[in-house]
């Protein structure tokens, strides 16, 4: 069977379980944090879940294991077959990781953790996500989904990434990123209410005390 490694409170993660759970894939979760280990190394090189265990071996970065799960397993697509249609559907999600997910990573700590980022990160950041906001409402389509008609591995990306820079637009700099984009807001509460989300933000919400007491200890 599929073996998720990482940790509920990974939006990375979580991108990889929707994708598991939307295909109807049986898989078992697995705790882990790599960063606390050789062993843990070995398996993700750069310390990062989350990690699938396949049949031959582990399979590290999200892009690259929703791009296996898509070659090898059955269930709903979350990307189109045809080429040319599948690299503008990576394209958004890409756009989504690039341009909004790590600027805005730079500042979890302040916003989610209680820790304080140096200003010139946070003026960094906030220019970069004011670009990558454009950009995706310029490129995607949000009719109904990111990408267009159903639901895709660029949703997953927008689910959990978009959600979060958001809530750092408004914690730090007092800006709803997703103002101008009315079809964007509307498709987040949309993919917020799907039962297999629903169930993901409970397991994060029952792992964050744990979690939470980790990153203080880390400190
Ligand atoms: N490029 C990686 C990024 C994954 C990532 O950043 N995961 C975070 C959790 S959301 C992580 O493992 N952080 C641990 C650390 O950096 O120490 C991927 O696409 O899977």
């Amino acid at each position: 069977m599929l073996k998720l490694y990482g940790f509920s409170v990974s939006n990375y993660y979580n991108m990889v379980k929707l994708a598991l759970m939307e295909k109807g894939l049986e898989f078992e979760e697995v705790a882990f944090y790599p960063w606390q280990s050789p062993q843990g190394l070995e398996i993700s090189p750069r310390g990062k879940v989350p990690v699938l265990q396949v049949e031959q071996g582990f399979i590290h970065e999200t892009s690259v294991i929703l791009e296996y799960l898509e070659q090898t397993r059955t269930g709903p697509a979350l990307l189109p077959a045809e080429p040319f249609q599948r690299a503008q559907v990576l394209a958004l999600a890409r756009e989504i990781e690039l341009y909004i997910e790590l600027p805005a990573r730079t500042c979890y700590p302040e916003a989610f953790f209680g820790m304080a980022v140096a200003e010139a990160i946070k003026a960094k950041a906030r220019d970069e996500l004011l670009q990558g906001f454009a950009s995706l409402t310029r490129h995607a389509h949000f009719a109904p989904y990111v990408a267009g008609d159903s639901l895709s591995v660029a949703d997953l990306y927008f689910l959990y990434s978009v959600s979060l820079a958001r809530a750092v637009g408004l914690k730090l700099f007092g800006i709803d990123f997703l103002d101008a984009a009315p079809a964007a807001k509307a498709l987040l509460e949309r993919l917020e209410q799907l039962p297999n989300a629903k169930r993901i933000e409970a397991d994060k919400a029952t792992a964050m005390p744990q979690f939470l007491a980790m990153i203080a200890a880390r400190k």
